[in-house]
C-alpha cells in the first residue's frame, strides 16, 4: 500500500488506516458488530490473554472496526497509536486520569470547551489535581503559572468559543524544558488543518463529534500518542475505565472521514468570506477569525496551521439581549450546539457551551455575553450570509 501513503490532507482522509478487508477484499472496512471473539482452543483464549496471539478477545479491550479507525486517525495525525472512545470527553477524562497524579497540577488554555475546564476544577480536583488556566496564547502567561508540580500543559487551539491561537512549536518547547507533558485539543482545527505532534505534542485529543465525524449523527472521541509509553498507559486506563467505542460508532466516523478534507476546504472558503463580510456590518461589534489580518494570531496561524478553519466568532451590537434575539432569528442555520457538520450551526457560549463556567471566569478568557459562535457549514456562502444579514437586522434595528 505504500504508493497510496502521501502526506496531501486530501489522500491522506481516504486511504489512512488499513488496506481493503483481507477476507474478502471489501474496499469499506467491515463492521464487526461483536461484543466478543471465540477462541478456537483453551490455548489460544491463554495466549490471546497472555499478549503472545495478537487475535481480539473482547470488543472493550479492541475490535478490528475501532482500530481501523485507530489507526486512520492516528496516521492522520501522524502519531504512535489511537485509541477510540466513546465521546470527547471520554478521551479528556481518560486522558486525565491515565496522565495524573494526586499533588500534580495542569495549566491549561482558559477558553477551553467549559466542560473540560468543569473536570479539573470540580471533579479531578476531588483526587487532590489542581489547575491553573490562562490565555495560552500569552506565552509568558503559561511561564508564570507553570509550578514545580506542573505535569501537564493542555492546550486547545483554536480555543473554544474564542477562536484564540496558541504557539505549539513554543508550547512544545517550554513542555521540554520542564519537564510537562503537552496535550493540545485539535478538535476545532482537524488534522487536515493542524497537526499538534509535529510541534512537540505529546498527545492529541479529538472529539470526533464534529470535523472527523463531519455529519452531526455520531458522538465520539479518539486520543492520539506520540509514542508507544503513552499509548500504553492511556490505554491501560481506557480498558479499565470503559469508555470505548462501539463498532457502528467507529464504521461511520471512518465513513465521515473520507471526506473530511473537502469538508473543511469548502466550509473554511465560505468562513473566509463571511468573516470580512462581518466584520463591516453595521450590527457587528467585533470578530474573531483567525484568517482576517485584524486577528491578533493571524500570522501565527499562517505559520502553524494550513488554514483557518471554519469557526468564527462575533459580537453582536447591543450585547446579550441583541445576541438572543439574533440567534432566534437564523432560518437557514441551526440553532444548536457543536459543530463541524456540514450544516451551519450557530449558538450563544455564554448561556450554553460554557454556562457551568462561572461568570468572572468566563470573561477573564473573553468569552462576553454578546459573544455568538457560528460553526459554518458546507451551504453556498451567500444563503449562509443573507441568513446571518436577516437575522442580525431583526436583532439590531437600523438607527
Ligand atoms: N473538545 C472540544 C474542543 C469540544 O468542542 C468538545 C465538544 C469536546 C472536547 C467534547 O466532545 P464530546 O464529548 O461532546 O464529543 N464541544 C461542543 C461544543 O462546542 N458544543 O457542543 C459540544
Amino acid at each position: 500500500m505504500a504508493a497510496k501513503r502521501s502526506s496531501r490532507p486530501e489522500t491522506m482522509a481516504v486511504h489512512a488506516g488499513p488496506a481493503p478487508d483481507p477476507n474478502h477484499g471489501g474496499v469499506s472496512v467491515p463492521i464487526y458488530q461483536t461484543s466478543t471473539f471465540s477462541f478456537r482452543s483453551a490455548d489460544e483464549g491463554a495466549a490471546r490473554f497472555a499478549g503472545t496471539d495478537p487475535g481480539y478477545i473482547y470488543t472493550r479491550l479492541g475490535n478490528p472496526t475501532i482500530r481501523a479507525l485507530e489507526q486512520c486517525v492516528a496516521e492522520l495525525e501522524g502519531g504512535h497509536a489511537a485509541l477510540g472512545t466513546a465521546s470527547g470527553m471520554a478521551a479528556v477524562s481518560t486522558t486525565f486520569l491515565a496522565l495524573l497524579r494526586p499533588g500534580d497540577h495542569v495549566v491549561g488554555t482558559d477558553a477551553v470547551y467549559g466542560p473540560s475546564r468543569l473536570l479539573l476544577e470540580k471533579q479531578l480536583s476531588k483526587f487532590g489535581i489542581e489547575s491553573s488556566w490562562v490565555p495560552t496564547e500569552d506565552l509568558e502567561a503559561v511561564r508564570r503559572a507553570m509550578r514545580q508540580t506542573t505535569r501537564m500543559l493542555f492546550v486547545e487551539t483554536p480555543a473554544n468559543p474564542t477562536i484564540k491561537i496558541t504557539d505549539l512549536d513554543a508550547c512544545g518547547k517550554l513542555a521540554r524544558e520542564k519537564g510537562t507533558l503537552l496535550v493540545v485539543d485539535n478538535t476545532f482545527s482537524s488534522p487536515v488543518l493542524q497537526n499538534p505532534i509535529r510541534f512537540g505534542a505529546d498527545v492529541v485529543i479529538h472529539s470526533m463529534t464534529k470535523y472527523l465525524n463531519g455529519h452531526s449523527d455520531v458522538v465520539a472521541g479518539m486520543i492520539v500518542a506520540a509514542d508507544a509509553g503513552l499509548h500504553a498507559e492511556i490505554g491501560s486506563m481506557l480498558r479499565s475505565l470503559g469508555g470505548t467505542m462501539d463498532p457502528h460508532q467507529a464504521w461511520l466516523v471512518l465513513r465521515g472521514i473520507r471526506t473530511l478534507a473537502l469538508r473543511v476546504r469548502q466550509a473554511q472558503e465560505s468562513a473566509s468570506r463571511l468573516a470580512p463580510w462581518l466584520e463591516v456590518h453595521p450590527a457587528v461589534a467585533w470578530v474573531s477569525y483567525p484568517g482576517l489580518p485584524s486577528h491578533p494570531q493571524h500570522d501565527l496561524m499562517r505559520r502553524q496551521m494550513a488554514g483557518p478553519g471554519s469557526m468564527i466568532s462575533f459580537g453582536v451590537r447591543g450585547g446579550l439581549e441583541a445576541a438572543r434575539r439574533m440567534i432566534d432569528s437564523v432560518r437557514l442555520a441551526t440553532l444548536a450546539v457543536s459543530l463541524g457538520g456540514v450544516e451551519t450551526l450557530i449558538e450563544h457560549p455564554a448561556s450554553m457551551t460554557h454556562a457551568s463556567v462561572p461568570r468572572a471566569e468566563r470573561e477573564a478568557a473573553g468569552i462576553r455575553d454578546d459573544l455568538v459562535r457560528l460553526a459554518v457549514g458546507c451551504e453556498a456562502w451567500e444563503d449562509i450570509r443573507d441568513d446571518l444579514d436577516r437575522a442580525l437586522a431583526a436583532a439590531v434595528p437600523a438607527r
